[in-house]
């Protein structure tokens, strides 16, 4: 008998894939965590049956939401991960000569089983520069006052324990967490399905943040397909960085040509984030 995975990407809309063998399930004290071994992507992470990564994709996603921030900051040394217990951003953030990488993780158990079952994905946590910090990342930032120059909030959807990373209140004690040239990026959900939220994201952000951008990478496995990832800056804008350094990364998605493109936006983007923006 064949076996699939789905997910329910809304009430109207399911996502199917073949599971060749069922690796982990377990419900943690925040979720239920799962492993999938897929006939297309490869292993697959679910939390309450959202996909969150797979072996064949995930580089999309990490390499995004890492090096365009990174590669902004003109001198990143401080970075914090909000979130981002697979170990997918920190791998990519230690690819920048930062001095340390903190990462603080509501759920201990989904640190552990990605290092069992997602080696090369969760690799970065052996890197002496990364310090894991098991707690909630709401009250973890709003303990901290301008100690980072790069906060990176790799978040699950906004339901449940993600939702507060959602709201204004949370990044304003960001912007508080950060140095004074620093920035933050989050993920910001999909443009065809979460439109609203974006756009209310994005009227707080430009409240707190001098710069405020967002840009857009494919990623297959997350509804749409089409991922937007919002940037605030209190000063380095990142169309205007200095791209040499994105020249030099071991990447399979990003490049210096990717971190100009992906500023450019498809017109009913830029008109959830700039809603003076004609039609055509
Ligand atoms: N719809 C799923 C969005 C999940 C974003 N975070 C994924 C974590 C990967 N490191």
């Amino acid at each position: 008998m064949q076996c699939w995975f789905t997910e329910n990407q809304s009430p109207d809309l399911r996502i199917s894939c073949r599971v060749k063998k069922v690796l982990h399930q377990e419900r943690s004290e925040f979720q239920e965590i799962a492993v999938y071994d897929t006939g297309q992507y490869g292993r697959l992470l679910a939390l309450d049956d959202v996909i969150m990564t797979t072996d064949r994709d995930e580089f999309v996603y990490h390499e995004m939401m890492a090096h365009v921030p990174l590669v902004t900051h003109p001198n990143p040394k401080r970075v914090l991960v909000i979130g981002g217990g697979d170990g997918g951003v920190v791998r990519e953030v230690i690819k920048h000569p930062v001095e340390e990488v903190h990462l603080c993780e509501i759920d201990g158990r989904v640190i552990e089983v990605c290092k069992e079952y997602f080696p090369a994905i969760s690799a970065g946590y052996k890197d002496p520069r990364v310090r894991i910090h098991v707690a909630d990342g709401i009250e973890f930032v709003r303990q901290r006052k301008g100690q980072f120059d790069v906060i990176i909030v790799d978040s699950t959807d906004p339901v449940g324990p993600a939702e507060g990373l959602f709201r204004e209140e949370f990044y304003r004690s960001v912007s508080k967490a950060l140095a004074p040239e620093g920035l933050f990026v989050g993920q910001t959900e999909s443009p065809f399905f979460n439109g609203d939220l974006i756009k209310s994201i994005h009227e707080g952000l430009n409240r707190i943040f001098p710069v405020v951008r967002l840009y857009l990478a494919n990623i297959p496995t997350y509804p749409g397909g089409l991922w937007s990832i919002s940037m605030g800056s209190k000063q380095a804008d990142p169309l205007s960085a200095d791209l040499k350094r994105a020249e030099g990364l071991k990447t399979r998605y990003y490049s210096a040509e990717v971190h100009r493109g992906c500023f450019a936006l498809p017109l009913f983007v830029k008109q959830l984030i700039s809603p003076g923006t004609p039609r055509a």
